[in-house]
Order: structure tokens, then C-alpha cells, then sequence
């Protein structure tokens, strides 16, 4: 919005010409949010209290949990609206990209929230079928990465680390788009399960693919750097800058004791987001490196199944690999702490592929 009325006004005084930055209203999106967190979360989370929106702890996982019964969740809603908002102030809203991914984290965080509601107001345990769930995912992964591939986006998929290692999916881009973008919804929630866990790793690789946006939308640095361009990509940064300020919004009350849970409203819609930045700014693959957290997550989940269904052992001594930890006696801050840490350095190893290679 300010980029429509503002920056017009350069005419009259050279100032306003900064809101054409992207740089400019990247760190004034992330800013904005940040502030908003802290005016709106105080007032949502008493809300969420008065509505009696409590979580209901599950009595067969690690016993530290069952103090959390009744902590407020659905807080995701506030990052949600933060994240909205601060767009909208910040972005050049004739970007298509802006509303591509505007819908999957909106469309993401409507399926979300279904399933907290069902679970925390009607108070039905298993929440959403899984079913229902996994194809509401899909369809609306699929209806972005459908859109893209519509409008001529670029289907080579390359490889970190290996320059010349590409290859051209054509119409196989859709299913694999769709593939990255859920995928990504459900590590974070399955990773979101110790206070400050998930919103930690997503402050990382929101502000790795907030660089990394940048970058491929510039047409000389995306030269030199020989990593793909993408025209009109660098205004994602505007939008992923607004995920880093939300999400520390969010970690200024989710952290240990959590005041507030982001519920799977934030989750999935978080996850979603970060899926479809990796797609539009072309950084697929390199999303394993910089959402290795959430990764790891969801491979001891499934690994653990695996392991069951086909030897009746367990891996683990509880998947995802965060409960493992609690059971072997790790208290819950070093845990937490340990996989930022881990985090930090992943987004690291990513942001080097732009030099290795
Ligand atoms: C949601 N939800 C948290 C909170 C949060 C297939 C199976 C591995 C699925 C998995 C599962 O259901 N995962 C998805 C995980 C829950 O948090 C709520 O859910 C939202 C995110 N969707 O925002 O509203 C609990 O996590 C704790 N929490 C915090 N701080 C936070 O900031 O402490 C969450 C946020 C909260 C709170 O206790 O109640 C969750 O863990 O349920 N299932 C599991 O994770 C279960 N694992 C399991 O059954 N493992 C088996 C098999 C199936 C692999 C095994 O290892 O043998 C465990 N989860 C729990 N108890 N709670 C096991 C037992």
C-alpha cells in the first residue's frame, strides 16, 4: 500500500523514493510485524483465554508435558494476520508471487485452523481425518503450482552444491511443487511440539529464503552469482522479512514456558510458506539443507513407522526426534536450544552453496 501512495510522491520530494526499495520495506515489513505482535499478542492470547481455547495434552508422551494442559493455542492466528497485514502495508501488491504465496499461507492457515477448532472447541480428539487433511493440502498447493507452471515459470530443478546438475521437469513440476510445499507444511508441524521449537528454525530459514529472494530477483547479482534468475522473485523478500518479524513476535511469548502454542493454524500455514518461497525463488532442493530441522523431524517419524510396521522395534524411544531427547532426561530449554543452534548453522551451509558450487 505504501509503495502505491508513497513512492509516487518522489516527484515532489526525492524522500519517498525509498519505499521503491525492496531492501527498505523488507526491513520495515519485519519490522512492522514484530511491532504488531507485540501490540496485538497480548490482547489475542487473552482472548484466546477467555474463549477457552486451551490444549488438551496427550497423557502417553513425555510426562514434563502434562503442565502445558490448558496453555492457549491457535496463536498461530496472530502470525497470520502480522504476516497479512505487514504485506500489505510493504508489498507491491501487482506482484503475482505476493498473492501466490498469500493464498498457500492463508489457504494453508484456513486448514489449520478447522482442525484446532474441531479439536479445542468441539473438543473432538482426533481433529481433521488425515485424509481430509492431505487432500486439502494438496489442493491448495496444487492450485499455485498449477497457476505457475500456467504462466510459463521455469520447471529446472538444480542441484546445491553442483553447477551443472539440472534437470527439467516440464508438467512433472507440478506434483513435485506440490510435493515440497505440503511436505514442508507437515515438518513444521510435526516439529512444532516443544515450546519455541518450530518458530526458532523457521526465524532461520524465513530470513535464509528472504536473502535468497532477494538475489534471484536481481538480475546482475543472480548473474554473478550464476544461481537462476527469476523476474519480479525479489518482492518475496518483502513477504518472507514479514515471516521473520512475525515469527519473532511469536517466539517473544512461545518461548520456554510457552504463553501461547501457534496450534496448526500457525504450523501448517508457516510450513507452507516456507514450501512455496523455496519454490518461487527456485531454491527447491536447497530447502532439505535450510529446513534440515524440520526434515529431520518428519524422517524420524517416518523412519520410526517404518521400523515398526516392518520389524515391530522402535529407533527412537518416542518420534519425532525431539520426545527421544526428553525421554533420554535432556530438559526441555536444551533440547530447544540445541536444535536453533543447528538451525543457525544450516542456514549457514545454505547461504554458502551460493559460493560452492
Ligand atoms: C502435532 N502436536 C504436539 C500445539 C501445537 C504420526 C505422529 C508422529 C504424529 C504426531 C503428531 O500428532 N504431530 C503433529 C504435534 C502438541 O502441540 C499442539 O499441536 C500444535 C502443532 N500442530 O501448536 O497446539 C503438543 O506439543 C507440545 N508443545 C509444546 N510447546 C509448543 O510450543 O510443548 C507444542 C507447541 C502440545 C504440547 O505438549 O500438547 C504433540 O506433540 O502432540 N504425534 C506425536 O508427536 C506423538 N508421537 C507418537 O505417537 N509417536 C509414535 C509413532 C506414531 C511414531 C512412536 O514414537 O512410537 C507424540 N505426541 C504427544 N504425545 N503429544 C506422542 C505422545
Amino acid at each position: 500500500m505504501f509503495y502505491y501512495f508513497l513512492y509516487p510522491l518522489a516527484k515532489h520530494h526525492t524522500i519517498f523514493n525509498v519505499f521503491q526499495y525492496i531492501t527498505f520495506r523488507t526491513i520495515y515489513a519485519a519490522i512492522t510485524a514484530l511491532g504488531l505482535s507485540f501490540v496485538l499478542g497480548p490482547y489475542l492470547i487473552a482472548r484466546l483465554k477467555t474463549f477457552n481455547l486451551g490444549e488438551v495434552v496427550r497423557k502417553d508422551g513425555p510426562p514434563n508435558h502434562f503442565s502445558k494442559e490448558g496453555t492457549p493455542t491457535m496463536g498461530g492466528a496472530i502470525i497470520l494476520l502480522v504476516v497479512v497485514l505487514s504485506v500489505l502495508l510493504w508489498g507491491n501488491l501487482s506482484n503475482s508471487y505476493i498473492w501466490v504465496l498469500t493464498f498457500v499461507t492463508v489457504g494453508m492457515g484456513i486448514i489449520g485452523f478447522i482442525d484446532d477448532y474441531i479439536k479445542v472447541v468441539m473438543k473432538k480428539k482426533g481433529g481433521l481425518k488425515a485424509r481430509t487433511k492431505f487432500l486439502a493440502q494438496v489442493a491448495v498447493a496444487g492450485v499455485a503450482a498449477y497457476f505457475l507452471y500456467r504462466n510459463h515459470f521455469n520447471t529446472i530443478v538444480t542441484i546445491p552444491f553442483f553447477k551443472d546438475v539440472h534437470f527439467n521437469l516440464r508438467w512433472a513440476y507440478v506434483p513435485f511443487a506440490v510435493f515440497v510445499i505440503v511436505g514442508a507444511s507437515n515438518a513444521v508441524n510435526l516439529t512444532d511440539g516443544l515450546d519455541g521449537l518450530a518458530i526458532g528454525p523457521m526465524i532461520m530459514a524465513s530470513a535464509t529464503y528472504m536473502l535468497l529472494a532477494y538475489l534471484s530477483g536481481h538480475l546482475k547479482i543472480a548473474n554473478y552469482l550464476h544461481i537462476m534468475h527469476v523476474a519480479n522473485v525479489g518482492e518475496l523478500s518483502v513477504f518472507a522479512g514479514a515471516m521473520v518479524g512475525a515469527s519473532l513476535g511469536f517466539l517473544w511469548f512461545n518461548t520456554y514456558p510457552a504463553q501461547v502454542f501457534m496450534g496448526d493454524v500457525g504450523s501448517l500455514s508457516l510450513g507452507g510458506a516456507l514450501g512455496t518461497l523455496a519454490v518461487m525463488t527456485k531454491n527447491e532442493v536447497l530447502l532439505l539443507i535450510v529446513g534440515g530441522i524440520f526434515v529431520v523431524e518428519a524422517l524420524s517419524v517416518i523412519f520410526q513407522v517404518g521400523s515398526f510396521k516392518l520389524t515391530g522395534k522402535r529407533i527412537f524411544a518416542m518420534a519425532p526426534i525431539h520426545h527421544h531427547y526428553e525421554l533420554k532426561g535432556w530438559p526441555e530449554p536444551k533440547i530447544i536450544v540445541r536444535f536453533w543452534i543447528v538451525s543457525i548453522i544450516l542456514s549457514l551451509l545454505a547461504i554458502s552453496t551460493l559460493k560452492i558450487r
